[in-house]
């Protein structure tokens, strides 16, 4: 079989359902099992008060940098496995959640498919989102 190519991509993680800290490590213990995915580096884990949404719990979230081969509806289809896994139940915006895996970046691919949007659309308005992609981007330059 031909080798695939593999891409960098960055991932936003958060809870704020359950034990949010071990939900987050969780995920990321299932993330680095995944066949084509390798985990680069993950940034601090913040807690960040809800945005949007129905009055719920604060966050625990943060970003990490991978290496895959999957393309991004492959990785897309892999994350909700494991948000499924790890007992996430309603697909409802905005709506609290065990564990919530979002593709922000995908190399340099813009999508706007009914599934996935890449760069994820709110990532700009969300400090903790820049906030771990600026901390990744600072340690590769370590
Ligand atoms: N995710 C949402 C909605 N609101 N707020 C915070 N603080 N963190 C999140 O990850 C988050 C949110 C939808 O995915
Ligand atoms: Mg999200
Ligand atoms: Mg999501």
């Amino acid at each position: 079989m031909p080798k695939r190519r593999s891409t960098t991509a960055y991932v936003g993680i958060g809870s704020n359902l359950g034990d949010r800290k071990s939900n987050i490590e969780k995920a990321i213990r299932l993330v680095e099992l995944v066949k084509g995915v390798r985990l680069k580096n993950i940034s601090s884990i913040y807690e960040t008060d809800p945005a949007g949404g129905p009055k719920q719990g604060k966050f625990l979230n943060g970003v990490f940098k991978i290496e895959t081969t999957l393309n991004p509806l492959e990785l897309l289809c892999e994350f909700q496995k494991i948000e499924k896994h790890l007992g996430r139940k309603k697909r409802i915006k905005n709506a609290p959640r065990t564990i919530d895996l979002d593709i922000l970046l995908f190399g340099s691919k813009k999508i706007d498919d009914k599934k996935l949007t890449i760069p994820h659309p709110r990532m700009h308005k969300r400090e903790f989102v820049l906030k771990g992609l600026r901390e990744l981007r600072q340690a590769r330059m370590l």
